[in-house]
């Protein structure tokens, strides 16, 4: 089992994608352990975003993430993080597979909806920082018709 970090931002939430994005991730299998919204503080931000501090599109990007509210959550399945990245799609939406989140959604490489970490150590330090507090344990009833 993984639990992986998922954030919807400020654009899903404005275009009022939301519960499109929520609904693609349940009707998956996945189960929700975390969910919360609020406008996030740059230095969150900015600490989520440091591998690309040094990107260009980094000033941009802390600007556009701390421009309204952003929808943080917590998904655990088997392989959870490698499933929310195919769920998600390409980075750039006019690349994105149709069938994924960006591909059918987006056009935009920096407006793309939705963020989710792409291995372990991500997922462990984007946890970590979304939600000091932790995740819910808990045992989902309809799990038992998603795995043999
Ligand atoms: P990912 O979200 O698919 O993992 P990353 O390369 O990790 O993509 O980039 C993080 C975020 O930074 C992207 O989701 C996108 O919002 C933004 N971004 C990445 N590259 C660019 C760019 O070239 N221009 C503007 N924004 C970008
Ligand atoms: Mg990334």
């Amino acid at each position: 089992m993984e639990t992986t970090y998922v954030m919807i931002k400020p654009d899903g939430v404005q275009r009022n994608l939301i519960g499109e994005i929520v609904g693609r991730f349940e009707r998956k299998g996945l189960k929700l352990v975390g969910m919360k919204a609020m406008v996030p503080t740059e230095e969150l931000a900015r600490a989520h975003y440091d591998v690309h501090k040094e990107r260009p599109f980094f000033p941009g990007l802390i600007k556009f993430v701390t421009s309204g509210p952003v929808v943080c959550m917590a998904w655990q399945g088997v392989e959870a993080i490698t499933v929310a990245r195919k769920l998600i799609g390409a980075t750039n939406g006019r690349q994105a597979e149709p069938g994924t989140i960006r591909g059918d959604l987006g056009m935009d490489m920096g407006f793309n909806m939705i963020h989710g970490s792409d291995a372990p150590e991500t997922a462990a330090f984007e946890l970590g920082l979304w939600f000091p507090e932790g995740t819910m344990d808990w045992e989902k009833t309809m799990t038992q018709w998603v795995y043999e």
